[in-house]
């Protein structure tokens, strides 16, 4: 009997602890069971079987997902079957291909679909998804099953959607020893070392997350690139990966470093114009087919932080570029050059660089050649103009490359609602063909007509259980994949979506949530770097305020190059008196912000050097300003916090702590980067902060001393 008892005790305590609570992991796919009977029903009128019309590894991942899906949210399993003739149920596939489906869509409907695109439309007891190729039937299978998360009638459906960009790609700043650069959700998710016979479960699992939001490629290596990468063996464990996501629609790319022929092809140069290093390219590009036919293409940085390029041999950006695309065109890869160049020796202002080094440039590129192109000329800051590149060339694709995750936004503890940024971005007008040039439209390829079209997004996901680290940095993964597919979402929808889609559907916690993103990037930019201050971290890890950052192996590493802070003011001269970078946006553009007493707040100390006393038009003088921004900032997130609180009934007790106790240390960095900075900017302005407003709690050389030597995320080789 005791043996019994003990057995039994053991079974349930070893059941508890395997039976997870509510973590994360399912992301926004829970496709948890609708509870109202009448609206099952009412679902299921129309979604009883699924009539999968074709073949092929996506469509039958099509089938499969919604098989799961329908099922779960259903409470009933929903059978898929290859087109039988029946008229009810899900009738999906590919148009041109299926009879059934040619019978019940219209011509006018089937023009519209684009490559990737779908319709979904509803008849009395059936719903179509049809589109142009698998991709598409697999996101009109995962935005049908989305209209079901969010409870939304089918009745009278008629929807087409087409993908605005063509190339939608996650950039994983993974090394092949499994760090993650300014990764913060803990180690890289590919196993390198077990690869290519090990296939984790979250390969297949981040596969299907990708593409439920439209996601179609993902770099798995590090910008700062490794040359093993493609020795062979590491070539099987890249084509193992892209085995698993192939069936999601998904295409693998890998960074090239510039230097491989050298490296690892044993030869003297990496010269682009050398006949054998070209040879070498062509040769591994038709290595790296045989064994991944649909193989993306490289994603490259060049003479950019100690990366190899073609300035080393006295070639431009084009040359160097064009021979990686020539090895990739053959294959239909396309070749994405990065243009985050800034050169070591030039004294010239580093927000002005790329666009000298790239602009001359514009037209020279092969057709497969993507520029990608950070959104600000610095490097991602927490707020920033856009880059001058975007209204600048006209014959290059320049596809977007934000940052996912948050270097320089809290890193992994703060929550901040990116799609906010994202947005501000796209739609900011260029001007580069009069008024309505928006950024979105350069990267769509409305306003230039550019054949390819590209957004990438650097991931900020990690080993960790729920993917992110912060919970929240989900829904930053999330906006991206819906911007890239629609770059003119509104933040606010996508965040009320995936708000309804993670937590819950409660009206009053979902506008919470949606409330706590949208404010917090205006929250996060006020307690970190108001009013146009940028790049004033601390050091290497970048955790932390370091506005006083002075000594750096080159001066634009430096917070004290960026704030110009003296007793006379604060802030980087960038008009005509200064370095004028203003000049390399168009004059449209430029007029916003030239002169100090009409420029935008949010820019003003990025393109001017303001005196501390000089009155705002607000009324008050930089200073005040000033200190009033940081306070704001920081008693904003005593708000966040507290309309978490205010949800707590409606948010699943491990969730809910899990995104209590990193508000807990939001707080807490917030009140720091506000107290460091101000003690530090006080010392030039020799002015008090406003009486009325909270002083610091310590002196300005205790701040300094603060030492973080293991902040995570840092780069290996700083
Ligand atoms: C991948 C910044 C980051 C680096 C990053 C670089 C880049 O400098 O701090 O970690 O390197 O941008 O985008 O290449």
């Amino acid at each position: 009997m005791i043996r019994f008892f003990l057995i039994f005790f053991l079974l349930l305590s070893f059941g508890n602890s395997t039976i997870r609570a509510e973590d994360g992991y399912r992301l926004w796919l829970r496709y948890e069971k609708i509870e109202n009977a009448a609206l099952r029903q009412a679902y299921l009128g129309r979604l009883s079987q699924i009539f999968m019309d074709g073949e092929g590894p996506i469509l039958k991942t099509a089938a499969e997902e919604l098989e799961a899906g329908l099922g779960t949210l259903l409470g009933k399993p929903i059978p898929a079957t290859r087109v039988s003739g029946g008229t009810g149920g899900v009738i999906a596939g590919i148009l041109g291909r299926s009879d059934v489906l040619g019978r019940l869509v219209s011509d006018e409907d089937a023009r519209k679909i684009t490559a990737e695109g779908f319709l979904l439309m509803s008849g009395p007891e059936h719903l179509i998804i049809a589109a142009k190729d698998a991709r598409g039937v697999l996101y009109g299978a995962f935005h049908l099953m989305r209209l079901l998360q969010l409870r939304l009638p089918l009745d009278g459906l008629h929807i087409i959607e087409n993908p605005k960009v063509k190339l939608r790609v996650l950039n994983h700043w993974d090394n092949l020893d499994r760090t993650v650069e300014r990764g913060y959700a803990g180690f890289s998710i590919w196993n390198w070392h077990e690869l290519p016979e090990y296939i984790g479960q979250q390969y297949i699992d981040y596969a299907r997350a990708n593409a439920s939001i439209g996601i179609n490629g993902a770099v798995v290596t590090n910008v700062n690139a490794n040359a093993l990468v493609f020795r062979p063996d590491y070539l099987e464990k890249a084509a193992a990966l892209a085995d698993v996501f192939r069936p999601y629609g998904i295409r693998i790319y890998l960074t090239a470093r510039f230097s491989s022929p050298i490296e690892l092809g044993g030869l003297p140069t990496a010269d682009p114009l050398d006949p054998q290093v070209r040879q070498w390219w062509k040769n591994k590009a038709d290595e790296i087919y045989r064994l991944i036919p649909d193989f993306g293409g490289f994603l490259v940085k060049a003479n950019s932080e100690g990366q190899p390029g073609p300035r080393e041999y006295g070639r431009s950006h084009a040359e160097g570029a064009n021979m990686l695309a020539d090895a990739l065109a053959p294959h239909g890869g396309v070749l994405m050059w990065r243009a985050f160049v800034y050169s070591e020796e030039e004294p010239e202002d580093r927000a002005k660089q790329a666009y000298n080094e790239f602009v001359p440039l514009d037209g020279q590129f092969r057709e497969n050649v993507l520029i990608q192109v950070k959104n600000g000329p610095i490097d991602f800051q927490p707020r920033e103009p856009v880059h001058p590149l975007f209204g600048a060339m006209p014959q290059t694709p320049l596809m977007m490359e934000f940052q996912i995750t948050k270097e320089y936004l809290g890193q992994g503890t703060h929550l901040v609602g990116l799609a906010k940024m994202y947005g501000e971005v796209l739609q900011t007008d260029t001007y580069a063909r009069g008024k309505g040039s928006s950024v979105a439209k350069v990267v769509d390829g409305t306003l230039h007509g550019y054949q390819i079209t590209g957004m990438a997004g650097v991931a900020n996901i990690g080993t960790a259980r729920n993917w992110t680290g912060h919970l929240f940095g989900q829904a930053d993964w999330y906006a991206f994949g819906r911007l890239a597919w629609n770059p003119y979402l509104p933040a606010e929808t996508i965040f009320k979506e995936w708000a309804e889609l993670t937590f819950t559907h409660n009206p009053e916690a979902v506008a919470t949530i949606t409330d706590m993103l949208s404010s917090s990037y205006e929250t996060c930019v006020n307690y970190m770097t108001p009013l146009g201050l940028h790049h004033i971290m601390a050091a290497g890890h970048h955790y932390g305020p370091g506005p006083w950052v002075s000594k750096m192996p080159r001066a634009d590493w430096t917070s004290v190059y960026y704030h110009r802070a003296d007793e006379e003011g604060l802030g980087f001269d960038r008009t005509e008196t200064g370095s004028n970078a203003l000049e390399q946006y168009t004059p449209d553009f430029r007029r916003q912000y030239a002169d100090m007493d009409k420029c935008p707040h949010k820019f003003l100390l990025w393109f001017h050097h303001v005196p501390w006393g000089h009155v705002l038009s607000t009324g008050r003088t930089l200073w005040e300003e000033l200190c009033l921004h940081y306070h704001q900032g920081a008693a904003e997130v005593g708000r966040l916090k507290k309309k978490w609180e205010s949800i707590k009934e409606f948010i699943d007790k491990e969730r809910y702590r899990q995104v209590s106790m990193h508000l807990e240390i939001q707080e807490k960095e917030a009140r720091w980067w506000r107290d460091a900075c101000l003690s530090y900017f006080r010392a030039f302005s020799e002015m008090e902060i406003p009486s009325g407003l909270e002083q610091p709690g310590h002196t300005l050389e205790y701040y300094r001393s603060l030492a973080y030597p293991y902040a995570p995320g840092i780069r290996p080789r700083w």
